[in-house]
């Protein structure tokens, strides 16, 4: 070999050898972005087509090496034109998580799919492919030592939760990202940390609600807000659903039903009410629309693999679709609020937003569609985007509702949504069905949605679709007074299912259920303003009262709320239940037996008011503790309070307060109300009611007397 040949050849290796060099330095695969939370990523790793993420909203950069003794390990595989990834977990491990999805609480050998279908009664593909995607799981070893596994990736999935958890993606690679926390709880606050907190609602949102598709025209919509007066049945919300449009025209009003809908709000507003009006994304194809004119002339279509606009069937007739992946479109689409809320609109409902097609494959868009992208979003195909259309929706929604009440606080209910979502709007399960089975099931549901980052979310109260009767509809009023979000909602063509709909002896008890909600609502808001800070649930499974017992694990009919309240429904068969002295709140002097028992954590205080008609008239002057004093004759128990409504708790207009009632000798009190944090210091009265063995002893505690004795 000629003298520079050997010079050409031993350069090529050296280049070789230093490329190989230089991907070993920056190609780590697995490393540690904090203590406890390590991040993978395949050999085939496709950031175009994986990137930015959509539900985390941190940059994860290796901070250490993986340590050895890090057990789960995602191993990735190629499949065809799939991408695999395996996760073997210890056995005994109870695993939880994946969103919106039915069946039981516990979560070990279940399949599902995550590609966001509009499923009618939950009857499509077994139920098992729902309005949401949450590729999220989280598993609980004996010990209560926990473990997080979110599969950073937005294209149709499964998640087979076997030993080992299989992946399966028909999108490229993607990363796995895995938490490692001492107990679920502080892996709910790492979830949080990763994808965001749900912000703090305006009061009212926590408010009973009242729906049903559709009241029409507004004539009814007076007549069911009035009649919620007149019979004393509390309730915040009145929801406008898609029969308010003029022929399903979003952004439109039928001008027989609704001629007038700014005097309507005004008129609703007048008895402390507040409207929720439905927006779907469909957009009719109707060249003398005005929506659709400005749509198709800002080019704010999806399209269609060939580059045309898209259409497809939904209640309007053909329509065409946002695409939300465009930063013009979403501006568009936040600016057309403006003038919708100016009608004294308080609050905004997406619907449909799958998006349910009526005539495309699986009652969606062609996977092969095109979302064009822009800002920091590339271009891509509909496998990609279906699964954050609605999250993207809801993204411009929020913005656009904002910018139209920027002192107000944000209400959006959403149907489809992602991982992370709750950062956007609140949820409900969707269109489920008027049975017994629907409303047990509609336990393990909300909390399973509120382990998996979205703590906002309720089912429809009554049911959705089929008839529902006096004997069910009093019973899930009943366990609907606990639901995070509170709302009772029917379809068009079944029967009413208002509280009074079916007679006396229903109305009787969900006013019962009601008025149990308001008078928890200092409590309810305190579990919210956690909720926005760390991201903690509001329903909690019951095991979260005691991470290490194994029995409680698969319980699903009893709840907690928050932790110091277990909620144990009447028709729960032997439920598990946590040891520890919970004594039963008697609420009411006399037992209906429909609502739930309530019981109260050794040891805690829970903070209620008296009862109001609606969240308008809320006022913690007067404030009842409920005291369960432990071993010790000690109970504590946490106030959050402010404005409910508007921005000031954020500059410090609030109070965080911290109750401690002391038992001194035979019959004597003591309490003690300290200011934990925030500006504001309202006065307030307190009656305290100890608790023990199903009997309240109410005591009033004046200003100035710290120490009190039992009347
Ligand atoms: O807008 C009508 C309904 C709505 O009431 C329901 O809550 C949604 O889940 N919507 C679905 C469309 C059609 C339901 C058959």
């Amino acid at each position: 070999m000629r003298n520079s040949y050997k010079l050409f050849f031993i350069l090529c290796l050296f280049v070789l050898w230093s490329c190989d060099q230089k991907k070993e330095e920056t190609v780590l695969k697995a490393g540690l972005v904090s203590d406890d939370v390590a991040v993978f990523y395949p050999d085939e790793f496709d950031s175009v087509n994986t990137f930015p993420s959509l539900a985390i909203i941190k940059e994860l950069s290796y901070e250490k090496e993986l340590p050895k003794e890090w057990s789960i390990k995602p191993e990735f595989t190629k499949g065809d034109s799939v991408s695999i990834v395996k996760i073997a977990y210890p056995e005994g491990t109870d695993l939880y998580g994946n969103g919106e999805v039915t069946g039981p609480l516990w979560r070990n050998g279940t399949k599902i799919k995550l590609w966001n279908t509009d499923n009618f009664g939950f009857g499509k593909f077994d139920g098992k492919q729902l309005y949401q995607s949450h590729p999220w799981v989280m598993g609980v070893r004996p010990d209560g030592t926990s473990f997080g596994i979110i599969a950073d990736n937005t294209y149709r999935q499964t998640f087979d939760l076997q030993n080992p958890i299989t992946i399966t993606s028909e999108g490229p690679s993607f990363r796995v990202i895995v938490i490692e926390k001492n107990n679920p709880a502080e892996l709910m606050q790492a979830l949080a940390d990763l994808t965001g907190k749900m912000n703090l609602p305006p009061l009212w949102a926590l408010g009973y609600q009242q729906s049903r598709y559709s009241y029409y025209p507004d004539t009814m919509v007076r007549e069911v807000a009035q009649t919620f007066r007149e019979k004393q049945i509390p309730c915040d919300v009145i929801w406008m659903d898609i029969n308010y449009m003029d022929g399903f025209r979003i952004f439109t009003f039928d001008p027989k039903g609704f001629p007038d809908p700014k005097k309507l709000n005004e008129d609703l507003h007048a008895l402390d009410f507040k409207s929720v009006y439905m927006i779907d994304p469909g957009v009719k194809r109707d060249s003398a629309y005005w929506l659709y004119q400005q749509g198709s002339e800002g080019n704010h279509w999806v399209q269609d693999s060939a580059g045309n606009e898209f259409n497809g069937e939904v209640w309007p007739g053909q329509c065409a679709f946002p695409d939300f992946t465009r930063p013009e479109t979403r501006t568009w689409w936040s600016g057309l609020y403006k003038d919708f809320m100016s009608l004294e609109i308080d609050g905004i409902w997406n619907d449909m937003n799958e998006p349910a097609v009526f005539d495309g494959p699986e009652g969606s868009m062609p996977f092969s569609n095109i979302h064009r992208g822009g800002g920091d979003l590339p271009e891509g195909a509909h496998i990609r985007y279906h699964n954050v259309y609605g999250l993207l929706m809801v993204k411009a929604s929020r913005e656009g509702i904002m910018a139209a009440n920027p002192d107000l606080r944000p209400f959006i209910l959403s149907r489809a949504n992602f991982l992370g979502g709750q950062r956007y709007a609140a949820t409900w399960s969707g269109d489920n069905v008027s049975t017994d089975e629907h409303m047990k099931m509609s336990i393990p549901m909300t909390i399973t949605l509120g382990l998996s980052g979205q703590p906002f979310n309720g089912p429809d109260i009554g049911g959705f679709t089929g008839d529902s009767n006096p004997e069910l509809l009093a019973k899930w009023m009943a366990l609907g007074a606990y639901y995070p979000f509170s709302r009772n909602h029917s379809a068009i063509d079944v029967v009413r299912q208002e509280p009074w709909s079916f007679g006396k002896k229903t109305e009787d008890i969900s006013r019962t259920a009601v008025n149990r909600r308001y008078r928890l609502l200092p409590y309810l808001y305190t579990l919210f303003q956690e909720a926005s800070t760390n991201g903690m649930p509001i329903m909690r499974p019951v095991f979260f009262a005691d991470f290490k017992d194994v029995s409680l694990r698969k319980e699903d009919q009893a709840f907690l709320l928050g932790e110091n309240l277990l909620v144990v429904p009447r028709w729960a068969e032997s439920p598990s239940l946590p040891k520890g002295d919970w004594q039963d709140v008697p609420f009411e002097k006399e037992d209906d037996g429909y609502q739930p028992i309530v019981k109260l954590k050794d040891g805690a205080i829970v903070p209620i008011t008296k009862l109001v008609q609606n969240t308008e008239q809320y006022s913690t002057d007067s404030l009842t503790l409920i005291v369960n004093l432990d071993n010790d004759n000690k109970a504590i128990g946490k106030f959050y309070n402010d404005a409910g409504q508007g921005y000031g708790y954020q500059s410090g207009e609030f109070e965080l307060m911290e109750f401690t009632v002391t038992a001194t000798d035979a019959g004597a009190y003591q309490l003690a109300a300290e200011v934990k944090d925030g500006s504001w210091k309202k006065e307030h009265t307190y009656r305290v009611g100890i608790v023990e063995n199903g009997e309240i002893q109410y005591s009033e505690w004046k200003k100035d007397d710290l120490n009190f004795k039992m009347e």
